[in-house]
């Protein structure tokens, strides 16, 4: 007679109740809330499952805490700038300011159907200009600090979506490798495939343009030794970001480079200077400061410095052009030729290399193709070992020869020596990190505040004339910006003469770089964030987001924090203590999106049940099936936890007097509420689900066997009740509803234990080792309290050889007449 549980109704009249009491909302008050947090959504249009999955983690959680007797605050927003809203408003004739406050209207009550409790008082939309004019505010304070470069560059350009693409925006085509080694790797002149646009795939071009840069290098030093001490954030991500920022230790070797009357000094990093003997010639990228005055001077050299700028990286090969100076090395005075070469990168170290055939495959590699020497100065240690260094190079370490005093020495030896004796050589440190492209030729942006002017070059627009705010939209070829000439012309903010206005837009990953600290005060008009309160409420306790944000997002926000640390806006240089980096909700195998077509819409089993199903499937880190079956297994619990109270409520037959296996089930609800209480503390909330899942079976036997004692199962359906609530906060408030009549569980304290959990979770195990053959039950009388242990056993015996009873001959035989037939 258990009625049926109508999620729909369910839903909506319990989200009306949390809306009604307000009971999301932050107390200002605060001292130091637990803050919560799911990376806000970019305002695509819809809700997918990762969204779905993301935010029913950081809800899960955030509940939990809050019925811990935490204030909590558990905000929402919206990453709104973007490509992609630009390009939806060519297709479908309207602007990107309507489709995206579409977008948000449409996500927004998505996320309300799923009944994510939120404090919507401090939503955020990055695309409005009192979000966006801090991004203005800051660009300008990081001008001042030192922060901002503006730098002619060779670019990516995708010419499909015609703007600068980011390093990291460039991927490789999908073949051979898998996205996260190639992150790892990044090495652009190694890599085999296509580079091609993250966006729309198109193959990547190169461009040459002054472009707008945030010094992030600054800090490459500081955000590398910080992962060590970010305990609170996974392994797989820390290293990432290690590989991504990749340090490298070498050493600096300084050549002087004649060119006609002139001498440069010419500093290249190696990372073997204990092959500087071998070295045959010395090469600069065609970006070096020298091949460019060579150029002037050399055809030849322009030429080749041309060709090359033009090309995609994966062409450039060993091609490269011998020039007119000579190096002089600094160990033997001997004379070096000097080239010009592609596979010289120009931002790795210091653009230039001491050449090493012997023991180096790009250096072997230049030689064979230009014919230069190949002089072999490091023997293997293993003698038997021969090397054709002709055919290849030994990269190993080894012995040192024809190295001058240095022969005969071993490779480490030998570095340590040759830096220690020479001031041509010094320890460096070089980095794999760039400094942080923020120019986008694109209208959906923070535009940049800055005028240029003829004579004063690029001026900050005065603070008080901020916002620059985004002119109307028109449809173009190219950057909408361009083509208003009311935003474009403008007076000098210093000299007043007329002057252009910078139509360059800010990378949309600037607007999430901060929008932590928005939330923290989001009315704050003094300045991005109200500092003072940032000093209470921060860092982040749990950030959760996509395992794809290990770098670029997840790097930004860092490196953020410490340029606002030294600015003096905030005192928490890393952001979030604690990292959940939730892995891929996947179909048939493939990762479910909109785009591939395989996507489930969240509602469509019911909020609740998606969101019970992405939490009960997996830890939060790994990757999982969506299958009907086990979402299925989500909608059952859901029905099972609804049939058991409304069953206890409506024919409660109950006893009153104790029995001895009511022991055991009492014990059994201690347990399962420590151990849930574990599982959600490390947001392992697919094994809090699997103990809800059985102190639920177990209540269920307790109650078809026997009538149940009323106080023991009427504390384990509300403890079930309570313990689902952060998971099934819908289900949660039902059955907390119907079993007491009056309060919310969003609002209810914790369960706590009635006795001493691990002294039964020792003798349950004792129990179980017993169980495990029943015939040494009478053993038991060895134990310090004989009797307990056998009631307990016996109890459970009980309850197991009713259940293979019945399976045997299918009956629905009693407690009674099973003891009866075990006793005989
Ligand atoms: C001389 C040398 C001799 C090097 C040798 C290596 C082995 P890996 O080895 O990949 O970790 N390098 C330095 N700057 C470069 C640039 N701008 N473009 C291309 N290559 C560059 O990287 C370190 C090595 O990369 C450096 O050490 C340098 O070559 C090369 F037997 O110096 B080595
Ligand atoms: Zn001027």
């Amino acid at each position: 007679m258990t009625s049926h549980y109508d999620h729909a109704q369910v839903q909506e009249f319990w989200q009306y109740v949390w809306e009604r009491d307000d009971v999301y909302k932050l107390d200002e008050d605060a001292a130091d809330p637990t803050y919560v947090l799911g990376m806000f959504p970019y305002t695509s249009g819809t809700l997918h499952m990762g969204h779905v999955r993301n935010y029913a983690i950081t809800d899960a959680y955030a509940r939990y805490r809050r019925m811990q007797g935490d204030d909590v605050l558990h905000p929402m927003g919206w990453d709104a700038f973007g490509l992609p809203a630009e390009n939806a408003a060519y297709e479908r004739a309207s602007d990107p300011e309507s489709w995206t406050q579409a977008c948000i209207r449409r996500m927004r009550e998505e996320l309300e159907t799923m009944g994510f409790g939120y404090d919507w008082s401090r939503e955020i939309t990055t695309c409005e200009p009192e979000y966006y004019r801090w991004n203005q505010w800051l660009f300008e304070r990081f001008y001042e600090e030192g922060l901002v470069e503006y730098e002619a560059a060779s670019v990516n350009w995708c010419p499909d979506c015609e703007t600068v693409l980011a390093d990291a925006q460039v991927a490789e085509r999908e073949d051979e490798r898998s996205e996260s080694s190639e992150q790892a790797s990044g090495d652009a002149a190694s890599s085999g495939g296509d580079r091609v646009c993250w966006r729309c795939e198109t193959p990547v071009g190169r461009r040459e343009l002054d472009q707008w840069f945030f010094t992030i290098t600054d800090y490459a030093d500081e955000l590398y030794e910080g992962l060590e001490d970010l305990e609170g954030w996974p392994d797989g991500v820390r290293e990432i970001q290690r590989n991504w920022i990749g340090r490298q230790e070498g050493v600096r070797i300084t050549f002087d480079v004649e060119r006609g009357e002139t001498t440069d000094a010419v500093d290249v990093f190696s990372t073997r200077p204990d092959t500087v003997y071998g070295a045959t010639y010395l090469a600069v990228s065609p970006g070096h400061e020298l091949a460019r005055d060579l150029a002037d001077a050399d055809e030849a050299v322009a030429e080749y410095v041309d060709t090359v700028r033009e090309q995609d990286p994966d062409e450039v090969g060993f091609a490269g052009v011998e020039t007119d100076a000579t190096a002089t090395h600094p160990l033997t005075g001997e004379e070096l030729p000097v080239y010009v070469a592609g596979y010289v990168l120009e931002d790795v170290g210091t653009g230039a290399v001491m050449g090493v055939p012997a023991h180096n495959e790009r250096d072997h590699a230049f030689a064979r193709e230009h014919d230069l020497p190949i002089e072999g100065v490091i023997a293997p240690t293993d003698a038997a070992r021969e090397v054709d260094l002709e055919r290849e190079p030994y990269t190993g370490e080894g012995i040192l020869e024809d190295s001058g005093d240095y022969s005969g020495l071993e490779s480490e030896t030998a570095r340590e020596q040759l830096v220690a004796d020479h001031e041509a050589l010094e320890e460096d440190v070089t980095y794999r990190l760039r400094d942080w492209l923020i120019s986008r030729q694109r209208y959906w942006g923070t535009p940049i505040p800055v005028v240029h002017c003829d004579d004063c070059g690029p001026v900050l627009v005065p603070d008080e004339d901020l916002p620059v705010e985004l002119p109307e939209f028109v449809r173009t070829t190219g950057n909408p910006l361009e083509e208003h000439d009311s935003f474009r012309e403008t007076a000098c903010p210093e000299c007043g003469q007329p002057a252009r206005r910078e139509t360059d837009t800010m990378d949309t990953f600037v607007d999430s770089s901060w929008y932590y600290l928005r939330f923290l005060s989001p009315d704050f008009d003094g300045g991005p964030f109200d500092t003072d309160r940032a000093e209470e409420w921060m860092p982040i306790d749990v950030y959760v987001g996509g395992d794809e944000h290990a770098v670029l997002h997840l790097l930004y926000i860092r490196f953020f924090a410490r340029a606002l640390s030294d600015l003096g806006l905030l005192d928490c240089r890393e952001p979030v203590e604690e990292l959940v980096s939730q892995g891929t909700v996947l179909y048939d195998g493939e990762k479910m999106s909109a785009s591939k077509g395989n996507a489930v819409a969240p509602q469509e089993y019911g909020a609740e049940t998606t969101r019970l199903f992405v939490l009960s499937a997996a830890h939060p880190e790994q990757d999982f099936e969506w299958t009907a079956n086990n979402v299925r297994g989500a909608y059952d619990l859901q029905q099972d936890l609804y049939s058991m109270a409304t069953a206890f409520v409506e024919d409660g037959d109950t006893r009153l007097e104790r029995r001895p296996h009511d022991e055991y089930v009492a014990r059994e609800i201690d347990r399962t509420i420590a151990a849930v209480t574990g599982e959600y503390e490390r947001f392992r909330f697919h094994r809090a689900a699997t103990e809800i899942r059985e102190l639920a079976r177990l209540l269920r036997r307790y109650r078809e066997y026997d009538r149940p004692h009323d106080e023991i199962y009427r504390r384990g359906l509300l403890t079930l009740a309570a313990l689902i609530a952060p998971m099934a906060p819908h289900l949660g408030e039902e059955c907390w509803n119907k079993l007491r009549g009056e309060g919310l569980v969003v609002e209810a304290d914790w369960p706590e234990p009635e006795a001493d959990v691990e002294d039964y979770r020792r003798e349950r195990r004792l129990v179980e080792r017993t169980l495990e053959d029943v015939r040494d039950i009478l053993d038991v009388a060895a134990i310090d309290e004989p009797e307990r242990i056998e009631l307990v056993v016996a109890e459970e015996w009980k309850y197991r050889a009713a259940d293979s009873l019945r399976e045997q001959d299918g009956s629905d035989a009693d407690v009674e007449s099973v003891l009866e037939a075990v006793d005989a």
